[in-house]
């Protein structure tokens, strides 16, 4: 089966969505998710000028060697744009050679482990009684695991609370919002907002929260320790990783469970966290680190470790990354969890999809490939908006993690 074309269609029903659509001989045609919340048009110039030329009439069976020429072809290896356009091809040839089988993609990886897929919904709110009835209300529509994200008084910004209706949704204007960051505020707030949600919805729920990258080592571990009453599932992005030995500090001071690796585009930047077991749960996910082929040698190494996957599913990921994902998720036996933030209904309406949502669970559907679609004509509606995501100072000014 040769490759005959392949091109980058750029959308934005609502925001930025890059999609890569390769064609071949049979007829079949694969997608594959190529966003990078951001970063959007140095992925598709990455894809259009780089890669495209290098498709044209290979085999699309051959998945490993394509993957391991864009690799080492590169020369210059590793990061986020590199891997978000390898994987966007890795996952359009998976989702070819599945419909070529006339199997959903799961089945190609080993079939089910289980029966659906956990996920986890985001509540956030402007008050801790805001928070606590938020989630309450994702109780209520079945999920089993709720992240809970809160405005923290005297804190203009706050990460993760949304601003309308809609999710959060950080990349909102043309260049970076600046936002101030309140390191102790936010220490003596999260503990009392997990007190409060473990008052009102009891034990059981599983609750996660997400630091994102705002704490010191020493901070994290504090925070960590001062959340164990509340049992959490997990606290994510306690500290930026690029020094993965960081997290043994973190590891000194709490039982809280710890999840990090949504910015990780290779299986180099967690090896040591996993094989160290610094923490409980990898974030990587299809579109950002290499596509299905890379992801399961990740989640292979971290199942000799006991840690489970958590992969990252924000609404700038793509739907075509949920459903790819989902199946990966079917499939890999050391799952944990799944992020899910629904997409605007633009959004599905332009990335027709199989997967379905029922009582906390999603299920990537049985159609051949990975079941999700593109819909050009609509896509072409909805121009690229030139988007750039928030920076954080501290209130000294020093630039400081978003
Ligand atoms: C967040 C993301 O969902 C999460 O865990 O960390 O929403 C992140 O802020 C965005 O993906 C950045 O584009
Ligand atoms: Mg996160």
């Amino acid at each position: 089966m040769r490759i005959t074309d392949a091109r980058v269609i750029i959308t934005c029903p609502g925001r930025n969505f890059v999609t890569l659509k390769i064609e071949t001989d049979s007829g079949i045609y694969g997608i594959g998710d190529a966003t990078l919340n951001g970063r959007e048009l140095a992925v598709a110039s990455y894809l259009t000028d780089h890669v495209i030329p290098n498709l044209i009439g290979r085999d699309a069976h051959r998945i490993e060697d394509i993957w391991q020429f864009l690799y080492r072809g590169a020369y210059w290896r590793r990061g986020p744009v590199t891997m978000s356009a390898i994987a966007a091809v890795d996952t359009a040839l998976w989702d070819i050679k599945a419909k070529a089988a006339g199997l959903p993609l799961y089945q190609l990886l080993g079939g089910a482990s289980r029966d659906g897929v956990m996920v986890y919904g985001h509540a956030n709110g402007k008050t801790i009684e805001e928070t606590v009835e938020e989630v309450g209300r994702y109780v209520s529509l079945g999920y089993k695991v709720v992240r809970a994200q809160c405005a923290i008084p005297g804190v203009e910004g706050t990460y993760g609370v949304a601003k309308g209706q809609m999710y959060y949704e950080p990349a909102s204007s043309e260049l970076p919002e600046e936002s101030v960051w309140n390191t102790p505020a936010y220490l003596n707030f999260v503990p009392k907002l997990f007190a409060a949600l473990r008052d009102a919805h009891g034990p059981e729920i599983e609750l996660l929260h997400d630091v994102h990258h705002r704490l010191t080592p020493i901070e994290a571990g504090a925070l960590g320790k001062a959340l164990e009453p509340y049992r959490l599932f997990w606290m994510e992005d306690a500290t930026p990783a690029e020094n993965q030995e960081a997290f043994r500090l973190i590891r000194q001071h709490t039982t809280t469970p710890l999840a990090v690796g949504e910015v990780f585009n290779t299986i180099h930047d967690c090896r040591e966290l996993i094989q160290n077991q610094l923490i409980d749960y990898i974030r990587t996910t299809v579109v950002h680190a290499g596509g299905i082929t890379h992801l399961r040698n990740i989640a292979n190494l971290a199942a000799l470790y006991q840690v489970r996957t958590g992969s990252h599913g924000a609404t700038d990921l793509s739907p075509v990354c949920m459903g790819a994902a989902l199946h990966f998720d079917l499939w890999v036996p050391n799952f944990g969890i799944q992020e899910y933030m629904l997409h605007s209904e633009e959004t599905d309406a332009v990335f027709p999809h199989a997967y379905t949502f029922s009582e906390g669970y999603l299920h990537p559907g049985e159609v051949p490939g990975h079941g999700v679609d593109i819909d050009e004509g609509l896509a072409a509606r909805y121009p690229y908006q030139s988007k750039q995501l928030p920076v954080a100072r501290l209130r000294d000014g020093t630039m400081w993690n978003w």
